[in-house]
């Protein structure tokens, strides 16, 4: 008899001191051989701050605003996630040897764990922040439906290992702030999903100026429509639909998610900051700020979490 084994919901793994998906941990060490090149662009967030969003972006521009080009692979392998690695599906490292330059890479590791290459060639970072209570009510749906997690647990308590740092990649709180900080000394370009959501137009042209491409108008009206979340929600090339259902079940919760609670009328683009209002309790919200202001003391930087 065949011995099936079973690869779902490992529990997390430590590697200096941050908690990561089992397979992901195993993808650091052979990712060592990675090499950079000055031409790469780095995508770095944290998990569900608007990755594969800027992601989109970010293709279209190097595409010149070509939907055809845009529609030649998913997502995750236009954009080589470096420590990506699950059953059955290629690794980030093997995607990457098939991209040709310039590349955009995406990562969401902490600088503990970046490999230093990334830095040594001053490969240029596009950083995305997104408030950590819409982060965590992403996350907690994420968990839930990518089984390379492991069991979420109850809402609640989902929340407070969001808040100790005990979920994959660790803190959003050190995240965040170790990005901004690396901001002074090397060339991030640091935004906010809120601000994309607010004025898409504004901040596609801020990608421009850092990138060093420019574009007609037309083609950034093009960007900005064809990255709204509808677009991308229905589109097989950003929502993760060609992922295997036993590694992502968008029938437990999709990846674009929101996009089902907001109709698209709501204007002017769907309310997709501040809906952890739907999420948190009244007690949370109160325990989670007064945590928030501890962690983040000191710190320069500033969310918005209301619409
Ligand atoms: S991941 O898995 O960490 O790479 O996820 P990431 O792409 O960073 O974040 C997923 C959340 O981003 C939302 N999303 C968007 N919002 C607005 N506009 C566009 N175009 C868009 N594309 C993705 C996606 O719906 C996830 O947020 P939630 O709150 O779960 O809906």
């Amino acid at each position: 008899m065949e011995l099936v084994q079973d690869t779902s919901r490992p529990p997390l793994k430590y590697v200096k001191g941050v908690p990561l998906i089992k397979y992901f941990a195993e993808a650091l060490e052979p990712l060592e051989n990675f090499r950079a090149r000055p031409d790469d662009l780095l995508i770095s967030t944290y998990p569900k701050s608007g990755t594969t969003w800027v992601s989109e972006i970010l293709d279209m521009i190097y595409q010149g605003g070509n939907l055809e080009k845009c529609r030649r692979a998913p997502i995750f392998i236009r954009v080589p996630f470096l420590e990506f690695k699950a059953p059955g599906i290629p690794t980030g490292l093997d995607v990457l040897k098939d991209t040709p330059p310039p590349r955009i890479l995406k990562t969401h590791l902490p600088l503990a764990l970046l490999p230093q290459t990334l830095l040594d060639q001053k490969v240029k970072v596009v950083y995305v922040a997104r408030n950590a209570k819409d982060v965590v009510v992403s996350y907690y749906h994420f968990y839930r439906m990518a089984k390379v997690h492991p069991e979420p647990g109850t809402w609640d308590s989902f929340l407070e290992k969001f808040m100790d740092g005990e979920v994959s990649y660790g803190s959003w709180y050190q995240h965040v702030q170790e990005w901004w900080e690396l901001s002074h000394t090397h060339p991030v370009l640091y935004l906010f999903y809120e601000d994309m959501k607010e004025n898409p137009k504004r901040e596609i042209h801020k990608i421009l100026e850092f990138v060093g491409h420019s574009l007609p108008e037309e083609i950034v009206d093009r960007i900005v429509q064809h990255t709204s979340f509808q677009e991308m929600q229905k589109n097989p090339m950003t929502n993760y639909s060609t992922i295997p259902l036993d590694i992502m079940d968008h029938k437990i919760s999709a990846f674009m998610r929101k996009g089902a609670l907001h109709p698209p009328s709501f204007p002017p683009y769907p309310g997709i900051a501040g809906d952890w209002k739907t999420t948190f309790t009244v007690a949370q919200n109160e325990h989670f700020d007064t945590d928030y202001a501890e962690k983040m003391a000191g710190c320069s930087l500033s969310f918005r979490s209301e619409p």
